[in-house]
C-alpha cells in the first residue's frame, strides 16, 4: 500500500492562511543556492553557478539531503544561499554599501563543527531570525579553505550600525559562540580593495 505524505492544496483552503500562503512557505519567498568551484583558468564570476531556488521549508529540505555536506566539499568550493534577486558578489547593487559578520573557523573545526555552523547560519536566514532586521540580510556564504573554513552572514548596509548590531548578536547567540570568542563585521568595500587577507572590523560583538 502506498501512503500519500503529500499534502493536498485544497486541505489549505480555510487555514486562516493569506492568499497564496501555504504552511510553510518561506519569506521572503524564494532563496537561491549558489556554488562556487574554483579553476584558476577562468574569472572568478565564471565559477559561480546557480544551483536551484528553494521557496518552501520542503524545498530547502529537500535540497540541503541532496548537496554535499559542507566538510565534504573540497578546498577552493563555496556555498552561498541569497535572496532571490541579489547575485552573491560584491557588485551586486544589493550588496556594494554592505559588508559581513564573518566567522573563521580553525582548521580542525571542519570534522568537529563546520556542518552545524553552516546549517544553523542556514535556519537563520530561512527563518527570519533577526527580526525587523531581517531585510537587511542579502545572503550567507561558506568559504571551504585549507587555511581554515569561513561562513559569513552578508547584509545590505554597512553604515546600518543598529541593524548591523542586532543581527551579530543574534547571530553569534545563535551559534552558540562562547562570549569570548569575538566575531566582526567588514565592509565588502574594504574586503575588496585589502592588500592582505585581513580587512579591518567596523564592528565587533
Ligand atoms: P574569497 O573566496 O572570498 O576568500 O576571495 P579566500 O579564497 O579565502 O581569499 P582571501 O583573500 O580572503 O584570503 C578570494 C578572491 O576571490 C578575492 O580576492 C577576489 O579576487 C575573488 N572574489 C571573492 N569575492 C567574494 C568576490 C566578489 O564578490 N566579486 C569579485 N569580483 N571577486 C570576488
Amino acid at each position: 500500500a502506498t501512503t500519500k505524505l503529500d499534502t493536498d492544496p485544497s486541505d489549505l483552503e480555510g487555514s486562516g492562511l493569506p492568499p497564496g500562503h501555504s504552511p510553510h512557505s518561506l519569506t521572503p519567498s524564494r532563496w537561491a543556492l549558489w556554488f562556487f568551484k574554483n579553476d584558476r583558468s577562468r574569472a572568478w564570476q565564471d565559477n559561480l553557478h546557480l544551483v536551484t531556488k528553494v521557496d518552501t521549508v520542503e524545498d530547502f529540505w529537500a535540497m540541503y539531503g541532496h548537496i554535499q555536506l559542507a566538510s565534504k566539499l573540497s578546498s577552493g568550493c563555496d556555498y552561498a544561499l541569497f535572496k532571490d534577486g541579489i547575485e552573491p558578489m560584491w557588485e551586486d547593487s544589493k550588496n556594494k554599501r554592505g559588508g559581513r559578520w564573518l566567522i573563521s573557523l580553525a582548521k580542525q573545526q571542519r570534522h568537529s563543527e563546520l556542518d552545524r555552523l553552516w546549517l544553523e547560519t542556514l535556519l537563520c536566514l530561512i527563518g527570519e531570525s533577526f527580526a525587523e532586521h531581517s531585510r537587511e540580510v542579502c545572503g550567507a556564504v561558506l568559504n571551504v579553505r585549507t587555511k581554515g573554513d569561513k561562513i559569513a552572514v552578508w547584509t545590505r548596509e554597512a553604515e546600518n550600525q543598529a541593524g548591523v548590531l542586532h543581527i551579530g548578536r543574534i547571530y553569534k547567540e545563535r551559534l552558540g559562540l562562547s562570549t569570548k570568542t569575538i566575531i566582526g563585521y567588514q565592509a565588502h568595500a574594504d574586503t575588496a580593495t585589502k592588500s592582505n587577507s585581513l580587512a579591518k572590523n567596523k564592528f565587533v560583538v
